[in-house]
């Protein structure tokens, strides 16, 4: 027999540790952008998590929700809270960086991958951004292929429980590897675009894109 009979090829840690493996179970999801440096320049680790807003928190019941995609697609969507959650549904770990300089790891998303979003509503050929418009008024823009990033989601949930109002429930928009204030809370509508159309705080002096680790928190830098 080989030198290797005796390992534990078919234990059932082994075989629980393939599956992981084959599942992803642990990876973050993160974009391997910095692998050596997880916390971005001038970034300092939160235990607790913030609420950062324009104030305004709007209570929206769960079945007053809805969720419009239009523009540059082909197949507009107008979801339900139930037909939103209807749809297949992933858990993403990931870490949030404000512009603020708070920073907060591991932090278990549940809800609709940007990526199926995308399938479900076919953006056109020339579409290349995004606006994400908010219950409250707010409004943030992204390159197409930063709303289509892996780890990016729709959630519903955070650390398994319902996310709170004061967190952007129902849904809010989580994209890890941008500030935060690109991850729209209260989310209402996704409008896809061939021209870019820069948001509330992009107008406001923030950066265009907000890369945490090439530090692009305001226009210019
Ligand atoms: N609809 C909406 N989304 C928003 C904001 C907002 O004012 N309105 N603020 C943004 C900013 S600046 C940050 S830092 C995060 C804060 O999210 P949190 O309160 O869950 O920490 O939400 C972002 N998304
Ligand atoms: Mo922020």
């Amino acid at each position: 027999m080989a030198e290797d009979s005796g390992l534990p090829t078919d234990s059932k840690l082994t075989l629980t540790k393939q599956r992981w493996a084959r599942e992803g179970k642990f990876l973050t999801g993160k974009i391997a952008r910095s692998p050596e440096q997880r916390l971005p320049p001038g970034q300092h680790l939160t235990m607790d998590w913030p609420v950062l807003d324009l104030g305004l928190s709007p209570e929206i019941a769960h079945d007053r929700w809805r969720l419009d995609v239009y523009g540059a697609v082909d197949n507009p969507v107008f979801w339900t809270f139930a037909e939103f959650e209807a749809r297949p549904q992933s858990r993403f770990v990931s870490d949030i960086h404000c512009v603020t300089t708070w920073s907060r790891y591991d932090n278990q998303w549940e809800g609709l991958a940007t990526r199926e979003l995308l399938m479900a509503c076919q953006p056109k050929e020339d579409a290349r951004f995004v606006v994400l418009h908010s219950y409250d008024g707010y409004t943030t823009n992204l390159a197409l292929e930063d709303f289509a990033a892996e780890d990016a989601l729709l959630a519903h949930s955070w650390s398994g429980r319902p996310l709170e109002a004061e967190h952007g429930g129902p849904v809010r928009l989580v994209v890890p590897h941008l500030y935060f204030w690109k991850s729209a809370k209260w989310l209402q509508a996704i409008e896809f675009l061939v021209e870019d159309k820069p948001g509330f705080w992009e107008v406001r002096g923030y950066h265009n894109r907000g890369d945490p680790w090439a530090e692009q928190r305001y226009a210019g830098d």
